[in-house]
């Protein structure tokens, strides 16, 4: 007969935080959100940690350059998706990588030949007003001057003119030679009272712009996530099947760590690929292994692929079928509860710390600190992500409403067999995921402060001042419906759900 784990399978939803003796040094500014993403011993601690607990999905709809860069600029760090060509991945990862905070590769470039309404219309284009005069009308060419919208009129000046007879001149700008730190630039744009400056090279060739606007910004991410060379910090995915030539290119590529991405990592593939990567790579390159739900499998992944960190999550993703599809799965409660109890016992046997990550089904910030406070290190997240500027979809609207297209890695539309196959011959047959829609949430940046002063108010209520602690201190009640009731609002007819007069 098979064996019946008698313990229901728990969900985040069923607990809540009580709270603990708040002293006066539990101020939200005094706690600290980094989270360990590498295996360390107590002794040394970690060598590196994410500055925020939060990591985005390695997925389609998720994971691209430009959400990377932005989640990196508040301290945490995204998975560039492996389902698509390994040169693909690579160059989204070089594109992180070569993106220097205030240093900008000008992305509207004229020639002076060009007309005011090729300005106009490449304005439009870029939503950037600064637009770069070049020789040839490239980046990396001769720069020749710059043209903004103070330079020409466009309702008064006649469009079709050359730009030439418009732009201001580089005699008459304030300009910087390659090599330049960002500090010194920023003191040439403040000390001449400029909001841009122009890089170039030796021979006059653009190279980036600084733009002063961008200063206050770097200013307002403090929690910055970067590498020893101070480049920001990026993972990727990659799969059991071509490991070894993708694993080769996102490192030449200059990936910071990597992920083996499966919906049942508890298999001697990922054993095998994850000891691979660490013969080739050594213990430098950071290795993540998952998904999975119980602690044999973390014990399994620790101790036989030798991974970093551990990632829990199976069927609770928001755009996930794999329970109705398979029935494998496990509450996410109860699968973070039950690995974070192994990864504790491992440490205590070894001296071993391994980080966890709760990935999947966090569908509020209430439920990230809850499992923040169960024992994951860090949580990984696709829907919470999918649903800001940075994804890389499109925003539709719909009954007047903003959305973002997300589906998941194992829907027809991903198309990403390999995360849920066990051999090369047998392709995605039937779906584990699905194509959906979630609301347009507005700007990455705003939307992480939010959350994590959520989950700073929530850690100083506990009277806990980083992580570990809140690992054990904190003390967890379930809670009934009727709780759940309670804790909604009662016999109050709310100002905002009073139907408007006006229909
Ligand atoms: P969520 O944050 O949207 O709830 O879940 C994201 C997580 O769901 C991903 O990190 C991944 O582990 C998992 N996922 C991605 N695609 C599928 C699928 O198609 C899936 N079934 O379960």
């Amino acid at each position: 007969m098979a064996i019946i784990v008698d313990d229901i399978s728990r969900t985040f939803h069923e607990y809540l935080l009580l709270p603990g003796l708040t002293t006066k040094e539990h101020t939200p500014h005094n706690v600290s959100l980094k989270a360990s993403i590498q295996r360390h011993t107590a002794s040394e601690g970690a060598k590196i940690s994410l500055n925020i607990p939060f990591v985005s999905a390695a997925m389609q709809a998720v994971s691209g350059p430009e959400l990377a860069i932005a989640l990196a600029r508040k301290g945490g760090s995204a998975f560039i998706f492996c389902s698509q060509g390994i040169e693909e991945q690579a160059e989204m990862v070089r594109l992180v990588k070569e993106h220097k905070a205030g240093f900008v590769e000008s992305d509207s470039n004229l020639s002076p030949d060009a007309s005011l309404l090729d300005a106009v219309n490449l304005r439009k284009r870029t939503g950037h007003s600064t637009i770069a005069v070049t020789e040839r009308g490239e980046p990396n060419s001769k720069l020749l001057g710059i043209l903004t919208s103070k330079d020409f009129w466009e309702f008064k000046d006649d469009l079709s003119r050359p730009i030439r007879e418009f732009y201001t001149p580089l005699e008459k700008l304030v300009l910087a030679q390659e090599g330049v730190t960002l500090q010194g630039a920023t003191e040439l744009l403040w000390k001449n009272k400029k909001e841009c400056l122009p890089i170039i090279d030796k021979a006059g060739n653009l190279k980036y712009l600084v733009f002063r606007r961008d200063y206050f910004d770097h200013k307002s991410n403090p929690d910055e996530l970067t590498d020893n060379e101070k480049r920001l910090f990026v993972g990727a995915a990659l799969n059991t099947f071509d490991y070894k030539e993708r694993a080769k290119a996102l490192i030449d590529a200059g990936v910071d760590c990597l992920c083996l991405d499966s919906s049942d990592g508890y298999t001697e593939w990922q054993a095998e690929a994850a000891r691979h990567i660490r013969k080739e790579y050594g213990k430098e390159i950071i290795i993540g292994g998952g998904n999975i739900v119980t602690k044999e499998a973390f014990r399994y992944l620790v101790e036989s692929a030798d991974v970093d960190f551990v990632k829990v999550g199976i069927g609770g993703g928001s755009i996930c079928i794999t329970r109705e599809q398979k029935g494998i799965g496990r509450g996410q409660a109860s699968a973070v509860m039950d690995v974070a109890a192994e990864r504790d016992k491992y440490f205590k046997e070894k001296k071993i710390y391994v980080p966890i990550c709760s990935d999947g089904g966090l569908n509020s910030d209430t439920q990230v600190i809850i499992a923040l406070a169960m024992g994951a290190d860090f949580v990984m997240m696709g829907k919470y992500f999918a649903m800001t500027e940075e994804s890389p979809t499109n925003k539709i609207t719909y009954r007047g409403r903003l959305y973002k297209p997300y589906w998941g890695e194992g829907s027809n539309r991903a198309k990403n067999w390999q995360r849920y196959s066990q051999s090369d011959s047998d392709k995605l047959s039937f779906e584990e995921g699905v194509d959906a829609f979630v609301p347009y949430s507005g700007r990455l940046g705003d939307k992480v402060d939010i959350s994590t002063a959520k989950i700073r108010a929530a850690m100083c209520n506990v009277g806990v001042l980083n992580i570990k602690e809140f690992h054990e201190k904190a003390r967890l009640t379930r809670v009934s419906e009727m709780t759940l009731v309670e804790g909604g609002t009662s016999t109050v007819e709310q100002l905002d759900r009073i139907p408007s007069d006006r229909g």
